[in-house]
């Protein structure tokens, strides 16, 4: 069973290396994907199906070629979990000619392979091991040799359309509280703090009082992070939003939070807070790349880097644009893939009254100032929107994308905490100025603002923290998979998409 680059090797060989040759098993050799009309890498939940539509419409009209017969599990009415920038076209016949037997995805109007079996040989370019339910049965299908079974009779209809769905994340802001324990946490505007006379809600309960000062706490993270995947959250942030205080890498609490979740939790998790270039208490340095490895042997499938990136930015312009290889996003990129590598942007609005008045870039506004400015840029922060910097977001995505970023987190200080709904003049701009995904976030306060993000600004994903936690005891359940399924339903990009 190949997974992923695992299905890649079988072919003859890749655009992403032409010199190195693949194992020759599957005829064809993959390419990238095109990022004229979509964002590159192809992240998120889309199809695996065996039978061709009927051209029409795009969508797929039974299960498998004869309709009732699914391979290793694979079912037309499941999405699976998919991360990569390349892809074997499919052309119809070709590979069938050789004796397997394909399941494609969309993307876009690319049609590409994305499963394929023949007699004991399966290869996913998904990943079955972060595809929740749907994953874990053509685990099961391919370890019990299950290549042919008969569909449930439950799967048929409605059919479900091809393409890549929106994702809803659930953010996991984590810090130790005063007592020493780790504990989720959500702030407003960054300040996670109690307000003297707050309500206090600990993940199962909401209650009036609260000590003033004391750190909020929405519960444990790996409680926490276990309740969002079963009601269906479609991938897992952490945010260790202390780790800028020095610890020893080692002993990182969120290395534990990690091993834990990943045992039980079957979709991606995303890491972030102090990947950096660091110094242990015994004077030896640690390069990022060695943090990452830390965090992706213990569960991660990706890492968000917040403040590095600033500074990385702020040096990449400095040399008049150009990449040197010197930073963490461009170490971890080469190590890992750019699809581990996720920027976290944390901006705050700055009211100007024109775009003269500043180097940096303006946009126009809706929502005026407090002195009725109609102009405004985002600057970049960092330390948790401690310190501010002279650089705006624009020149952050970019530098990032360009040093090799597969991923923007897009948070927004002013919003954060506040449930007013996302920043959409932040999002659509920064959407414009990247082709690679980004994921908005800060400001969910009701469903309807994920689907205003979604339909809105084009955002690839959209994340939730504060409103997500609000729903998390086990009476929200059902409210809280009806927040999750909204990315689901919402499909965006190509042919027969509704
Ligand atoms: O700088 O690489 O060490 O990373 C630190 C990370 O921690 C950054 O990604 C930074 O965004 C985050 N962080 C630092 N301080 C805070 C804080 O809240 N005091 N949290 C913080 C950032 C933003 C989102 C939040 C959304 C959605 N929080 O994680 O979850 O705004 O919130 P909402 O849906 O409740 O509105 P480094």
């Amino acid at each position: 069973m190949g997974i992923c680059v695992g299905l890649q090797a079988l072919f003859d060989g890749s655009e992403e290396n032409p010199a190195v040759p693949g194992l020759g098993i599957i005829p064809g050799r993959l390419k990238r994907f095109s990022d004229e009309d979509k964002a590159v890498p192809h992240i998120g939940w889309n199809s695996a199906n065996t039978a061709r539509g009927d051209g029409d419409d795009g969508v797929i009209k039974s299960g498998s070629q004869d309709g009732r017969t699914s391979i290793y599990g694979l079912r037309p009415s499941s999405k699976y979990y998919y991360v990569h920038a390349y892809a074997a076209p499919y052309r119809e016949g070709e590979l069938e000619a050789h004796g397997w037997q394909v399941a494609t995805a969309r993307y876009g109007d690319e049609e590409f392979v994305g499963a394929l079996a023949r007699a004991n040989v399966l290869a996913t370019q998904f990943h079955p091991e972060k595809s929740g339910a749907a994953g874990l049965r053509v685990i099961k299908a391919f370890l019990h040799g299950d290549a042919l079974a008969e569909l449930p009779s439950s799967v048929s209809s409605p059919p479900v359309p091809e393409g890549l769905t929106r994702r809803v994340i659930a953010c996991l802001d984590v810090r130790a509280n005063d007592a020493g324990d780790l504990v989720v946490t959500k702030g407003d505007q960054y300040d996670v703090r109690e307000k003297a006379g707050a309500a206090s809600t600990n993940g199962t309960s909401t209650t009036a009082v609260n000590t003033a000062g004391a750190v909020r706490n929405l519960g444990k993270p790996v409680d926490l992070a276990r309740r969002y995947y079963a009601s269906g959250a479609d991938e897992i942030t952490f945010l260790n939003i202390t780790s800028f205080r020095s610890s020893p890498v080692a002993d990182q609490p969120m290395l534990e939070v990690l091993r834990q979740t990943s045992a039980s939790v079957f979709v991606p998790l995303t890491v972030g807070g102090g990947i950096r270039d660091t110094v242990e208490p015994d004077g030896r340095a640690v390069p990022a790349v060695e943090v990452a490895r830390l965090y992706f042997a213990s569960g991660a499938d990706k890492v968000s880097i917040g403040s590095d990136a600033v500074d990385a930015a702020e040096a990449y312009w400095a040399r008049g644009g150009r990449a040197d290889g010197s930073t963490a996003i461009e170490a971890i990129a080469a190590a890992y893939g750019r699809q581990a590598v996720v920027v976290s942007v944390d901006p705050r609005r700055v009211y100007v009254d024109g775009p003269h008045v500043t180097s940096h870039h303006v946009i126009a506004t809706e929502r005026p100032g407090p002195q009725g400015q109609r102009h405004c840029w985002y600057q970049c922060t960092v330390r948790g929107g401690r310190e501010a910097r002279d650089l705006d977001v624009r020149q952050l995505v970019v530098a990032a994308e360009a040093l090799g970023a597969g991923e923007i987190l897009l948070n927004c200080i002013d919003r954060d905490g506040s449930n007013e709904g996302f920043d959409i003049e932040l999002v659509r701009d920064v959407k414009s100025a990247v082709r690679i995904p980004v994921i908005a976030s800060s400001g969910a306060g009701v469903p309807e603002h994920f689907r205003a993000v979604f339909d809105e600004t084009g955002a690839d994903a959209a994340l939730g923290a504060g409103m997500v936690s609000l729903f998390s005891d086990a009476s929200s359940y059902r409210r809280l998979r009806r927040i999750f399924a909204l990315g689901f339903v919402q499909f965006c990009l190509g042919d027969g998409c509704v």
